[in-house]
């Protein structure tokens, strides 16, 4: 009896063993291939119905494994759908996004639509198609995406704009702040022209300047006038010597216009002189007393800067006719002073005063600029020699081409603005000094210091 029930325990061990042995390799094979399918069922009920065991426990493996595959082919399937559902959401929310602006947008054109049908016949809708106007709607909707999206990148832009602006207003700032500290171009000029000056000139110590030798007096007319009240009342050359040259020079006398005792200062007629020189020779003076000549700044001094003269300056154009300029007062200051215009008033006459613009001016060359142009040298862009200011109403030193002038030689002749313009050249101009005396007319207008009396 023992040994029977020993025998049937022994088969259920080994029954039990063989089972476990199945189904170990069973698993390791479910695991590997993802389903069972009928063959596998097959398999297992050949291996049942031809195993001489009978195990229940066998067909509890089977179910177990079988769920076992069955689950890890739902959580493969669940997880893949976890993922396709986080893609779908993705791209629900950009969705979402972009139809929300578009509803906006919609929103804000149908605002507008409802508007502009106020203002409609009320036909025009009937006369419209209604598929007409959903186009129109969905194109309107297309268009205010575009322009909000536009007007995204123009807030990107303007925050960047302004962050510039900031930036260049600070720079701004710094440069008004420095700019106070600077020179301007202007004084900048003027220091230029009064060093070039003291390199020609240096100022002439104090101890230098005398008292003209009285004792020692040429007895020679200091000018023109001078020889006049001498008894000499033709016209023609003589010798004089103003008090302040130290040698007597040639000078050219008019005894006959207004009352005569005119020295001539400049003299052109026929353009045998070349006027465009530097300033050496405009200082010293240069061509024919005997034709035409320029008497010389020094000269000019010598006679106006110690007593003040009238001006008189005569025209003619290329037509023969004539015009004058008379200044009641005219007067040059020395080389150290540039030979600066520095009294001019008075004016009669009846070319005009194209003198007076520049009072107060320096004398200017083509190689020496003491003109207030910044830019340029006056006496080069007008071909001449003059009192320039930035630049002139005359030039009488300029260019000798006789009668009206092409565009491109405006300013080049001899001119006198207000006598046949600037864009003209003189046949004729003379410029003669005397000093004034008790028959000069005033320098002054009538009345200009009576008016507080
Ligand atoms: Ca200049």
């Amino acid at each position: 009896m023992f040994i029977q029930r020993l025998l049937i325990c022994a088969a259920v061990v080994l029954c039990v063993l063989t089972c476990l042995t199945t189904i170990s390799a069973n698993t390791t094979t479910t695991t590997i291939r993802p389903h069972i399918d009928t063959d596998d069922n097959e398999y297992y009920h050949r291996r049942y119905n031809s195993g001489r065991r009978n195990c229940d426990t066998e067909q509890i493996e089977y179910r177990l494994t079988k769920l076992e595959v069955q689950l890890g082919e739902k959580s493969a399937h669940l997880t893949s759908e976890l993922r396709e559902g986080n893609r779908r959401l993705q791209a629900l929310e950009i969705q979402s996004a972009e139809v929300q602006t578009s509803v906006e947008g919609f929103r804000n054109e149908m605002s507008r639509i409802a508007n502009f049908g106020q203002t409609v016949p009320a036909n025009y809708y009937q006369q419209a198609g209604v598929d007409k106007m959903e186009s129109k709607i969905s194109n309107l909707v297309k268009g205010m995406q575009l322009v909000v999206a536009t007007l995204r990148s123009l807030n990107s832009d303007v925050t960047w704009i302004k962050k510039n602006i900031s930036s260049i207003t600070n720079a701004t700032d710094t440069l008004l702040h420095k700019y106070n500290d600077l020179t301007t171009k202007q004084f900048l000029s003027n220091s230029l022209i009064d060093v070039k000056h003291n390199q020609l000139y240096p100022p002439i110590p104090p101890n230098i300047f005398r008292e003209p030798d009285t004792s020692n007096l040429s007895h020679l007319p200091r000018n023109c006038k001078n020889v006049q009240e001498n008894g000499n009342n033709v016209s023609g050359i003589y010798l004089i010597q103003p008090h302040q040259s130290h040698s007597p020079f040639m000078v050219l006398c008019d005894m006959d216009t207004k009352d005569g005792g005119w020295t001539y200062i400049h003299n052109r007629y026929d353009g045998s002189q070349d006027f465009f020189n530097n300033w050496h020779d405009y200082k010293i003076g240069f061509g024919n007393i005997g034709g035409e000549f320029w008497l010389g700044l020094e000269h000019i001094y010598q006679l106006t800067g110690h007593e003040v003269n009238e001006l008189l300056v005569e025209l003619v154009d290329a037509d023969g006719d004539k015009a004058y300029a008379h200044y009641a007062a005219f007067s040059i200051g020395s080389e150290q002073e540039g030979y600066a215009l520095k009294v001019l008033g008075g004016y009669n006459g009846d070319a005009g005063d194209s003198l007076i613009y520049h009072a107060g001016s320096r004398f200017s060359t083509k190689d020496f600029d003491q003109d207030s142009w910044v830019e340029g040298n006056c006496a080069q862009a007008h071909s001449g020699a003059w009192w320039y200011r930035g630049c002139d109403t005359s030039n009488l030193n300029g260019k000798y081409l006789s009668g009206p002038l092409p565009d491109d030689f405006l300013y080049q002749g001899m001119y006198w603005a207000e006598f046949r313009g600037a864009q003209y050249s003189l046949s004729q101009a003379r410029m003669m000094i005397r000093p004034r005396g008790p028959n000069s007319p005033p320098i002054f207008p009538e009345g200009l210091f009576s008016k507080g009396n």
